[in-house]
């Protein structure tokens, strides 16, 4: 087995959970943030700098990677962690969400996907054997299996058809993973938003047996209140005894209302795409930092945060960088903002320690009082 999970303990006051995660290359304490390197790397961060800001696994493409520079590349220089010279754990997801994504430009089929690059249009293929082949030739310590992530709204017709589909193409994947000893393949339940089909894929998913298991179909353009119920009604399908990875979400207040609900693990492009467009989460709110206020404004980013852009740099300068259209607004601002959700999540974990995290909400939800699109 290539992990072990060892649940820690659960929070008196919220049932939340506090573990530890064992993998090829080192452990990672959950609940987690996991920053994203869709192309094998975090956009504008070099791994010495997730290093000090205490990132501790990062997720990484198989689509993306598979067609540029190509999975064989990647395993001609050692596999994805020398390439990119990450030495700490890796998650591949499996392709099947960024393929579903393409719209027009992919057809379904049972043995699985083909569509066309977004890069340059060519025809490729894509099915369960060949996502684990790819993510085999990767070398992340965790890989995804291949899913369909249903649209949302959907039909429950097509839901069903779609995630009874995900629990065949999940049997393959396990069958075609040719290195379980040094990489744990997790499932994903999928369902769509409703209750019964959400049952129904995590019975099926857990039945063929996975050392993880992840909530896919989520954070989908639904609102908030519906995913969170949604959890809800997954989570007690899932076994104890195993981490659970709730896709592509991210920010502050749904990471916190995941760990309530038995979430380990998340991940999402939200703090690095919006560093990017120039706006940081901050403890005291979200800051937009073109905004004419910060013009003479010669105070830190975020008033209590620690970071090498809080401790060095003032928003004036940062508002400066932004308007010029400079390369090191993109670096800075995205420290920041993965610096911060690290940080949370910290707290989040002494919180669990220390069985007050619904107290720890209540404080949060004060503080911060926003949500960042
Ligand atoms: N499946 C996969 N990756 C994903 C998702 C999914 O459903 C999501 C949904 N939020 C994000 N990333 N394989
Ligand atoms: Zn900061």
């Amino acid at each position: 087995m290539a992990i072990q999970f060892e649940l820690i303990k659960t929070c008196k006051q919220s049932g939340a959970r506090l573990g530890r995660l064992h993998t090829p290359h080192g452990v990672i304490d959950t609940p987690i943030f996991m920053p994203v390197g869709t192309q094998a790397t975090v956009k504008a961060m070099t791994p010495e700098e997730l290093e000090d800001m205490e990132a501790q696994i990062i997720l990484s493409n198989t689509y993306h990677l598979f067609l540029r520079p190509g999975h064989e590349l990647v395993e001609k220089a050692g596999g994805l962690h020398k390439f990119m010279n990450w030495k700490h754990p890796i998650l591949t997801d499996s392709g099947g969400f960024q393929v579903f994504s393409l719209g027009d430009l992919r057809k379904i089929t049972e043995e699985g996907v083909e569509f066309r690059s977004h890069l340059d249009g060519a025809k490729h293929f894509l099915s369960p054997e060949r996502a684990i082949e790819i993510e085999n030739a990767l070398g992340a310590d965790i890989i995804m299996a291949f899913d369909e992530c249903a649209p949302y709204p959907a039909d429950k017709e097509y839901v069903k058809k779609s995630l009874e589909r995900t629990t065949r193409w999940a049997a393959r994947c396990k069958a075609a993973h040719k290195k379980p000893e040094q990489q744990a393949l997790f499932g994903i339940v999928q369902g769509g938003m409703y209750p019964d089909l959400r049952k129904q894929s995590a019975e099926e998913i857990t039945e063929i047996g996975f050392p993880g298991y992840a909530i896919g179909g989520l954070s989908v353009g639904e609102p908030k209140p519906m995913m969170y119920e949604v959890l809800e009604q997954t989570i007690p399908y899932l076994p104890e005894d195993k981490p659970r990875y709730l896709m592509g979400v991210g920010s502050p207040d749904d990471l916190l209302e995941g760990v309530l609900r038995g979430v380990d693990m998340f991940d999402c492009v939200l703090p690095t795409r919006i560093a990017r467009n120039g706006t940081a989460m901050t403890s005291v709110g979200k800051v937009v930092i073109k905004n004419a206020k910060h013009f003479d404004d010669f105070t830190p980013l975020d008033p209590n945060c620690d970071c090498y852009t809080c401790r060095n740099y003032t928003k004036a300068y940062l508002r400066h960088l932004y308007k010029a259209d400079e390369i090191l607004s993109s670096r800075l601002m995205s420290y920041h903002n993965l610096y911060f959700l690290i940080e949370l999540m910290k707290n989040v974990r002494k919180a669990i320690m220390e069985d007050r995290l619904l107290d720890f909400k209540d404080e949060f939800f004060e503080k911060y009082g926003y949500t960042v699109k």
